[in-house]
């Protein structure tokens, strides 16, 4: 009997992918991987929506992430669930502010904000974010322009269509070549606009018009989106696809199925994972690192 082959990728992936990611304020290492620790200020979001749509319980809960190990916080005022409705500018800011305004002056981790609105945007970087997370992949055309006027780090996200229409029927031929090929085409408008390469973060889009079948084959395929250059953020965190493999768990009880899918995305280059609940993922991702650090030797 054989023993399971060292995941062929390990070094490949240490050399392909960018060892640091630059956002206003410092340049993080990503010589391991970094956790982004998921805050959604939203009645409506799939896994954790109305749980902290009062500010006081939203700083609360972005304490216990800090404490559970987030390198990050990734702050959502608009649910990007499948056939979710956007929310106006103004109450999306209104959801945001006051918790960005405390948490910048309370915690030492950076602030991310999730928004596709370059006005929304704008406030948070005046707040104090220091990355924005842009689903959409600048589909507000002021959006680049307002992150590299900030000095701000940009996460680049893949999605077909908008939350409301994405998962009618989602087709591609090589959905990794062509998330890949996608992705590179919105980095080099980002760059246009004045956003360095090097505070850009690169994201497949897991679930964001994709089937089952297709998350896991990008997860897969982390390989070709690391060979892009930059570094690459992974968002699996209770999601659908893993629900339907554990035979319809509820989003609270995939945990250990979305740390699973972050080590596979990690020994396939990722670096930055975005999750509801930070310390089992940090956990299994540090094993996964030791791993990986130890090298071929040490294995034997
Ligand atoms: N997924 C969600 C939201 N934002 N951002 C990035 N970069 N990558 C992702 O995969 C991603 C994301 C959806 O998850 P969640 O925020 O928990 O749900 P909702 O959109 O319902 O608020």
């Amino acid at each position: 009997m054989s023993c399971l082959p060292v995941p062929p990728t390990t070094d490949a992936a240490r050399s392909e992918c960018a060892p640091g990611w630059e956002i206003r304020g410092g340049r993080l290492s990503l010589h391991r991987p970094l956790t982004v620790g998921i805050l959604n200020l939203t009645p409506d979001s799939f896994s954790d929506g109305g749980r902290y749509t009062v500010p006081q319980r939203a700083v609360e809960h972005a304490h216990r992430l800090v404490r559970q190990g987030a390198d990050l916080l990734d702050i959502g005022g608009e649910s990007t669930r499948p056939g979710a409705r956007p929310v106006p500018a103004d109450e999306e800011a209104a959801r945001v502010l006051p918790v960005i305004e405390q948490l910048h002056r309370q915690v030492r981790v950076p602030l991310s904000l999730d928004t596709q609105k370059a006005a929304v945007a704008e406030a948070g970087l005046h707040a104090g974010v220091a990355v924005i997370n842009d689903v959409s992949a600048l589909a507000d055309p002021r959006m680049a322009e307002v992150v590299a006027a900030a000095g701000a780090g940009l996460v680049l996200m893949h999605m077909r269509g908008t939350p409301a229409t994405m998962q009618q029927s989602p087709t591609y031929g090589d959905v990794v070549e062509e998330v890949a090929v996608e992705l590179e085409r919105s980095r080099t408008r980002a760059q246009a606009a004045g956003v360095p390469a090097a505070r850009i973060a690169l994201d497949p889009g897991i679930g964001f018009g994709k089937t089952a079948a297709h998350n896991w084959a990008l997860i897969a395929g982390m390989p070709r989106l690391c060979a892009l250059g930059s570094p690459v953020l992974l968002g699996v965190s209770r999601k659908a696809f893993l629900g339907a493999l554990l035979g319809g768990a509820d989003p609270d009880q995939r945990d250990v199925a979305t740390a699973a899918a972050c080590v596979v995305g990690f020994f396939g280059g990722a670096r930055i994972f975005r999750v509801h609940n930070v310390r089992p993922v940090r956990e299994a991702l540090a094993v996964a690192a030791a791993v990986a650090n130890a090298g071929p030797e040490a294995a034997l």
